[in-house]
């Protein structure tokens, strides 16, 4: 445990001490999110973790070293090179080989947090099955299969195909939980309209179930949905809009591989005048302070 990655000072400190800790994704900011407000984004999701009493542990390779927990200089390259690679898990061996740059992928940060020792894991959204292209399928789902963490995040965009995410979900033997609700989330709205079978009301809960699993050594990871109140989702009808637009899009691009789910974010922001951004950064904070609760409830 924790002799591949490298951990800064502060995340291994806050580990040995069993303090609350919480790992982040990279790729959300190095692909994720527009240049520049991207670098100001990957401050305001450590320093709500900060706020919310748990110490960050943002996830990347830098020049081919694993890092859990990056310094200042390493959180703004992350943001602003547009060298830097989007990694998977399966990225990883090439990207420490050639000593490569990247952002860290929810399974690829998966993998690095569980070497680390970190139980808990916020994301935004999870990558899934695409649509009208069941062979696209996200190693986010693989990944988690075989991570023993918990990873909250506001379910999978509707840019992805729900139905059949949940269902490869359920064929990699993965845990998903509805937090104070039995309706799994699609990102932007409260709502997919799939149902989940198990429904958590506290961190507490979720805790109990973690300890469950690991009494029975079962390998793979706890899925937290945790959607956004009504009152903060986007709007339901531009959203349908631009989801119509944006795979035509897509379509017509012939965007293919890796840059299917950057090409799609980026569309979206673009076509609801930042506010599917607004929603986007709001939702990932609300899973860093749910996940910070999670993360303390463990530690104790
Ligand atoms: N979905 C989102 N926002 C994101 C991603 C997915 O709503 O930022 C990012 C995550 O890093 C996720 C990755 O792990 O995209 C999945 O990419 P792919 O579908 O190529 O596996
Ligand atoms: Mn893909």
């Amino acid at each position: 445990m924790g002799v591949s990655v490298h951990m800064s000072d502060e995340v291994a400190t806050a580990l040995a001490e069993h303090r609350p800790v919480v790992a982040l994704e990279s790729t959300i900011i190095s692909h994720g999110f527009p240049r520049p407000r991207n670098a100001e984004v990957a401050r305001v999701f450590e320093q709500t973790a900060r706020d919310a009493g748990a110490t960050p542990a943002t996830i990347a390779v830098i020049d081919g070293v694993p890092r859990v927990g990056l310094d200042d200089v390493s959180l703004a390259r992350i943001a602003a090179d547009e060298s830097v690679i989007k990694i998977s898990s399966r990225d990883l061996g090439p990207a420490l080989a050639f000593g490569r740059t990247g952002g860290t992928t929810v399974a690829a940060t998966a993998l690095l947090a569980a070497r680390a020792g970190i139980r808990v894991f916020a994301t935004g959204g999870l990558g899934g099955v695409h649509r009208d292209a069941a062979y696209d399928e996200s190693a986010d789902l693989i990944g988690l299969s075989r991570t023993n963490i918990t990873v909250v995040s506001a379910g999978v965009k509707s840019i992805l195909d729900i139905g059949a995410t949940l269902e490869r979900l359920e064929s990699y033997d993965v845990t998903v939980l509805g937090y104070q609700t039995n309706r799994f989330p699609s990102f932007y709205l409260r709502d997919s309209g799939f149902s989940l079978d198990w429904r958590v009301d506290s961190a507490a809960e979720v805790v109990s179930i973690m300890a469950a699993g690991d009494q029975l050594d079962r390998a793979g990871a706890i899925i937290v949905a945790n959607p956004l109140p009504a009152d903060r989702q986007l709007d339901p009808a531009l959203h349908d809009r631009v989801l119509t637009e944006s795979l035509a899009a897509a379509a017509v691009a012939g965007v293919r591989g890796k840059d299917v789910t950057p090409f799609l974010l980026d569309y979206f922001q673009r076509a609801t005048g930042g506010a599917s951004l607004e929603v986007n950064i709001d939702i990932a904070r609300n899973n860093i302070r749910l996940a910070a609760e999670i993360a303390a409830a463990w530690a104790a």
